[in-house]
């Protein structure tokens, strides 16, 4: 026999839990044994003083949970529970201490990141339009899986937008959409076999190199000149892959020019199997000048695997980014990822559709050029007139960041610290040298971005860079 009491103060819902959490204890501490018969659901109810459907509801859950049986027209019986070995009472506090997490308030501090965008002056209203018209148009396919790619319609709005913006001839189906440029290369990468030899920008992409290098490829740095990566290195590596930025080379902003362009296809097709990853990050931001077609429009022979984002246009939360595939390996993406989940949010990729039919799309990156460029002008006069002769700035009119060459006698671990000190954001050349080591010839390179930080605090972030180096 089992003893308890119920708390009827409670509704009836709470009586149930009552009573089937007693019993629960009951058979998990041993109190009622293995086999034991449990009083029929009637007499329990009498007992207890509480109705019958309580006591059912009770013993279906215990049922469904597998601490009880039932034989038929016989009653209910307690199971034969395996006991927990090492099983302590308390779970509190066993997440070690270096594995909590800090809770970082950037309160007063100014970014001068290269990973960020601006979102004051993106047109939410548009957007939540946008994506009112998604749902109201897209329920069905809402409501199922989308296509391993991402659906038809958003690739082809993709495909429109590329070829008109970047020149980038493909189909639809051409087209992978995923949460993240290095997840779609991943996506890539997972195709190859371990053979494969890569060729990165030295400096470079670092996450997206240490990605490949985890992923047990032969991943070789190779050393840039001024037209950017050297192609006699390429060869001499070894690679039958080479990844590159050539509208704005990540992190230094180089522009490739149109020889180098030609000499790096001209090798991708001096052998079977080469390929050119061409990862077209922020080249949606151009002044001064107009943009410069991608390298994969001058590709005729399928050897350009074309690299796209919304982080730097839109902003980086948004997480959707593309890449276009050559026929040959889009073949063997088909047959391998049959089973792939697409990675991003079906209706931000529909909403993303309405947003670029619409012309939102065009007219935000146009708004947005204009804003970035008073800004990049701005944060680069307020350097030479801080600085001086002691800063040299690669000014190249594209992109979300410059690079900026300090003379100072301090090295790279005292600016860095210096930079928290003075509650800035920014990130030194460190990070971007992939193996290859910084000369500290009484220099001090920073990559210094320019889309986060308010037009009217670059004169205070200028100041503070000033007092980290003096
Ligand atoms: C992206 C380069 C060189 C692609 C980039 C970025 O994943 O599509 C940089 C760092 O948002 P995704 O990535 C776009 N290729 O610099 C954007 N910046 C990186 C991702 F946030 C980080 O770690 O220095």
């Amino acid at each position: 026999m089992i003893y308890f009491l119920i708390d009827k103060k409670l509704d009836s819902h709470f009586i149930y839990q009552q009573i089937y959490k007693e019993i629960k204890n009951n058979i998990l501490k041993g109190r009622m044994k293995p086999n034991d018969k449990l009083p029929s659901k009637r007499t329990l109810a009498k007992q207890l003083d509480v109705s019958v459907n309580s006591v059912m509801n009770a013993y279906d859950q215990l049922l469904a949970e597998g601490y009880i049986y039932t034989l038929e027209r016989k009653g209910y019986y307690v199971e034969n529970i395996t006991q927990f070995i090492n099983h302590k009472e308390s779970v509190k506090n066993t997440l070690p201490a270096d594995l909590r997490e800090t809770i970082f308030t950037s309160e007063g501090r100014l970014s001068l990141s290269h990973m960020t965008s601006s979102l004051s002056l993106f047109p939410f209203k548009e957007w939540l339009k946008s994506q009112e018209k998604a749902i109201k148009n897209h329920s069905k396919e809402l409501s199922e899986m989308p296509h391993p790619q991402g659906p038809y319609l958003v690739r082809k709005s993709i495909c429109q937008l590329i070829a008109l913006t970047r020149g980038v001839i493909c189909e639809p189906e051409q087209i992978v959409i995923g949460a993240g440029t290095k997840s779609l290369v991943r996506q890539l990468m997972e195709l190859r076999k371990k053979e494969t030899v890569i060729a990165m920008e030295d400096p470079g992409y670092s996450r997206l190199y240490h990605l490949l290098k985890k992923m047990n490829f032969d991943t070789r740095p190779v050393k840039m000149d001024k037209k950017g990566i050297i192609i006699e290195e390429v060869e001499r590596s070894g690679a039958n892959f080479a990844v590159v930025t050539p509208s704005h080379q990540f992190p230094t902003g180089k522009i490739m020019p149109i020889s180098r362009r030609i000499e790096l296809l001209n090798w991708s097709i001096s052998s079977d199997d080469r390929y050119i990853i061409e990862d077209d990050y922020d080249s949606e931001f151009k002044y001064e000048t107009d943009h410069i077609p991608s390298l994969q429009s001058l590709d005729r022979n399928h050897r350009v695997i074309y690299t796209g984002t919304f982080s730097k246009t839109m902003f980086p939360g948004l997480r959707i980014s593309y890449m276009v595939l050559p026929p040959k390996l889009l073949r063997a993406h088909r047959e391998y990822y049959a089973d792939l989940i697409q990675s991003c949010n079906t209706l931000s990729l529909f909403t993303l559709h309405y947003f670029i039919e619409s012309g939102e799309y065009i007219r935000h990156i146009k708004r947005m050029n204009h804003h970035y460029e008073i800004k990049r002008k701005k944060l680069i006069k307020e350097l030479q007139h801080r600085f001086k002769h002691k800063v040299s700035i690669e000014n190249v009119p594209a992109g979300l960041h410059f690079l900026a060459q300090f003379k100072t006698p301090l090295d790279y671990g005292e600016i860095e610290k210096r930079a928290i000190l003075e509650n800035i954001e920014i990130y030194t050349m460190r990070r971007f040298m992939l193996e290859h080591t910084i000369e500290e010839d009484n220099r001090i390179s920073l990559v210094l971005g320019f889309a986060n930080i308010q037009e009217e605090k670059i004169n205070e972030a200028v100041d503070r860079l000033h007092l980290m180096f003096s």
